[in-house]
């Protein structure tokens, strides 16, 4: 679908595509309808993933599962949207780990800074048997996760100073994911972190509210940040995946084949995914910069020192979510490498 690029950036003017989506298929001769929303914006591989998924969906289905497409946060933030999973008033959702935790705490393991080398790695671990064992533990909470799809790894920008090592945080008001974890480990580095929603993050840095933020290039850059940020450096301080949601109570009075296409959909759209987001997050580096960004390396000395200051967290937050599932974390990563 041509028409996910071409709205402009960093705009909350967004409306459904439904209309716009460009599908062969009608809301009115299905007999199924999933709304899924999303909090990135329309040009972010995100939704060029939702497009794929609803074009899968109506085309296996000849159209009888109609999908609605929503982005920037026009049906809420990661929060709400699975709250209204859960209350079966949305269908679909495509958060970040970091909020998931809020519901089913051992997600955070995915989002200890510095656990993942590479995607690749990354992949393997969430694609494999420790990643589907999480996926499980969110059906007690009245949703079905059906595939990780990627966010990608964090980096910081802010509108202060340059950032090339720890002290350079010291601070720093910077806007984290609501998340425990996130904000401990931003305490650690120096920084005075201040969760908040992504909806609001845009007006946040545009008053001042929050100095800096972390997000991958990919978001910095088609979110339109390099118009209120003018520093970036390449923390890669934690990964982020994004997991496919489906309500539990959609997902279960649906009829079996239908099941399974909805599934498979959600794991073929996010292949497509994931390779156009490292795509996009391989080009903005620089195309922050041309827009006028200051880009500041980490070197290796210093980001061990940061990894030295979150261990701490690292420790406390195993012993929350069980050392024996963040063992086999740490081994399905090793296994990953072999
Ligand atoms: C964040 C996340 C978000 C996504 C999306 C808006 O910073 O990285 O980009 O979860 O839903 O809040």
């Amino acid at each position: 679908n041509e028409n996910a690029g071409e709205e402009e950036n960093g705009g909350n003017e967004a409306d459904a595509d439904g209309e716009d989506g460009g599908g062969e298929y009608a809301q009115e001769d299905a007999s199924h309808t999933i709304r899924g929303g999303i909090g990135l914006n329309s040009d972010h591989p995100q939704y060029q993933g939702l497009l794929e998924f609803k074009e899968i969906v109506e085309s296996e289905t000849d159209g009888d599962i109609f999908v609605e497409t929503y982005h920037s946060g026009q049906l809420g933030d990661d929060r709400s949207m699975m709250e209204a999973l859960q209350l079966g008033s949305q269908e679909v959702t495509i958060p970040s780990t970091a909020p998931i935790a809020n519901f089913v705490n051992e997600f955070s393991v995915f989002d200890f800074p510095f656990l993942f080398p590479d995607s690749e790695t990354a992949d393997q671990v969430l694609d494999g048997e420790v990643g589907q064992e999480l996926l499980d533990m969110l059906d007690d909470q009245n949703m079905v996760g059906l595939a990780y799809w990627e966010n990608g790894f964090r980096d910081l920008t802010n509108s202060e100073r340059e950032v090339a090592s720890m002290e350079d945080f010291d601070g720093l008001t910077i806007r984290t994911m609501e998340n425990d974890l996130h904000l401990d480990a931003f305490r650690e580095l120096g920084a005075n972190p201040t969760p908040m929603a992504f909806t609001e993050l845009f007006t946040a840095m545009q008053q001042g509210t929050v100095d800096g933020q972390e997000n991958p290039y990919a978001t910095i850059y088609l979110e339109g940040f390099y118009e209120v940020q003018d520093y970036v450096s390449d923390t890669h301080h934690i990964y982020s995946p994004f997991v496919f949601l489906v309500s539990k109570q959609f997902y279960d009075g649906l009829p079996e084949d239908y099941q399974q296409i909805v599934s498979d959909a959600a794991v073929e759209a996010g292949e497509f995914q994931r390779e156009a987001n490292r795509e996009a997050n391989d080009q903005y580096l620089q195309d922050l910069q041309d827009e006028g960004m200051t880009f500041t390396e980490i070197s290796d000395e210093a980001r061990q020192e940061m990894q030295d200051a979150v261990q701490p967290v690292i420790d406390e937050y195993s012993g929350e979510i069980g050392q024996d599932l963040v063992d086999r974390v740490y081994q399905a990563i090793e296994d990953a490498q072999q």
